[in-house]
C-alpha cells in the first residue's frame, strides 16, 4: 500500500509538472531576413500564440529561408512537412492568376488602395487556398515597388539588355516588356547576385534594398510605386481543424494584431528605408515623367494580360476594388 501511495504521488507530480497534454511545436519557415519587418512581425505573432495558448501551441519562426527557401514554403505547408509558414502571395501566380492580383502594375499604388484590393480579393484567395489544404491567417503588404539599377536610366530604351532580378511572374514579364533579361533570385540571395554581376537591376521595395544593403553594388533607385505585393501566413487546414476552439480564437486574434502591426511597420519603413538607401550612397528620386509614362503603357498591357488569365473572377475583384476606391 505504501508503495502504491508513493507511486501515485510521484505520478501526480509528473502530471502537474509536465507540459500540457496537447503541447505542439509549430516550425514556421519565412523567406526574408530576420531583421525584415515581416520577419519581426512573424516573430511577435509566434510569441503571441505561444503565450496566449500557454504553450499548447509553440510557434518557432525560421527566417532567411533557413528551413525552406521561399519557393518551397507553400508546398511544405500543403504537404504537412511544416504546419505553418509565410510566403510571397504572388509567388504562386503560375498556379493561379488570382495569386498575382497584388502585382498588377499601377492598379493599387498606395497603402490605402492595396488594402482595398486585398479586401476585394480575399474571399477568392481564401477559396483557392482552401482547395489546396491551406487556411489563410494574415497578410501584410510590402512598401511600394520601385526600380533599382546599377547605372542611370532615363527611359525604357535605356533598359534594353540589362540583367534584371525577378521575384515572380509579373516581374519577369515586366523585364521582357522593357527589353531586359530576367533571372529569378530569392531576396536572401540578391546581395551576392548584384556583387557578382549575375543581375544589375530589379524591381522591389526600399525595404528589400535596405535589408540586403544593395548600395554596395547598385547606385539608382527610381520611385515608381508600381504595386504593393503582399506576404501571407497560412496554416495547413488539417492541422488547423485539429486546433481547439479556444486556441483557434487565440491564433486568430494574434493574426489580426500581426496584420495591423505589420502594415503599420510597412508604412513606417517606407520612408526610413529610402533614407537608408540615400545614406548608403544611392541616388533615390521619382522616375522621370517619360519613364513613368512608358512604364504605365507596359502596365496597361500587363493589366489586360492578367484580366485575360484571371477570367470573370479576376474582373469582379478589379471591379469591386474600383468601386471601393
Ligand atoms: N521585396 C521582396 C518582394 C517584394 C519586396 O519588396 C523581394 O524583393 O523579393
Amino acid at each position: 500500500m505504501k508503495k502504491l501511495a508513493k507511486l501515485m504521488a510521484a505520478t501526480a507530480l509528473t502530471a502537474t509538472t509536465a507540459m500540457p497534454a496537447m503541447a505542439e511545436k509549430w516550425d514556421m519557415p519565412m523567406a526574408y531576413s530576420g531583421s525584415n519587418f515581416h520577419s519581426v512581425t512573424g516573430a511577435e505573432f509566434a510569441n503571441c500564440v505561444t503565450t496566449g495558448t500557454q504553450g499548447e501551441i509553440e510557434i518557432v519562426t525560421h527566417p532567411s529561408g533557413s528551413l525552406f527557401p521561399g519557393a518551397q514554403i507553400k508546398r511544405a505547408i500543403q504537404t504537412g512537412q511544416v504546419p505553418i509558414g509565410e510566403r510571397l502571395l504572388s509567388g504562386h501566380q503560375n498556379e493561379n492568376a488570382i495569386f498575382g492580383v497584388d502585382s498588377i502594375p499601377f492598379l493599387a499604388t498606395s497603402f490605402d488602395d492595396a488594402d482595398k484590393l486585398w479586401t476585394a480579393a480575399k474571399p477568392a484567395l481564401e477559396k483557392v487556398l482552401a482547395e489546396q489544404n491551406l487556411t489563410l491567417l494574415y497578410s501584410v503588404p510590402w512598401p511600394p515597388q520601385g526600380l533599382y539599377f546599377r547605372d542611370e536610366v532615363n527611359s525604357v530604351a535605356d533598359m534594353k539588355g540589362i540583367k534584371f532580378r525577378s521575384y515572380n511572374n509579373a516581374t519577369a514579364r515586366l523585364a521582357e516588356l522593357t527589353g531586359m533579361l530576367p533571372v529569378t533570385i530569392e531576396a536572401a540571395e540578391i546581395s551576392q547576385a548584384f556583387a557578382t554581376g549575375v543581375a544589375d537591376s530589379m524591381v522591389s521595395s526600399g525595404a528589400t534594398g535596405y535589408d540586403r544593403k544593395v548600395w554596395e553594388s547598385l547606385n539608382y533607385f527610381y520611385e515608381v510605386d508600381a504595386w504593393l505585393p503582399r506576404n501571407y501566413i497560412m496554416v495547413n487546414s488539417e492541422v488547423w481543424s485539429g486546433v481547439s476552439d479556444a486556441n483557434k480564437a487565440v491564433v486568430t486574434a494574434c493574426a489580426g494584431m500581426a496584420e495591423y502591426a505589420g502594415t503599420w511597420r510597412a508604412k513606417e519603413y517606407t520612408g526610413f528605408t529610402l533614407q537608408g538607401l540615400r545614406d548608403g550612397g544611392m541616388n533615390v528620386a521619382p522616375a522621370s515623367d517619360t519613364m513613368k509614362g512608358e512604364l504605365q503603357e507596359i502596365g496597361a498591357t500587363m493589366t489586360a494580360e492578367w484580366l485575360e488569365a484571371a477570367g470573370d473572377e479576376g474582373k469582379s475583384i478589379v471591379d469591386a476594388f474600383k468601386a471601393a476606391q
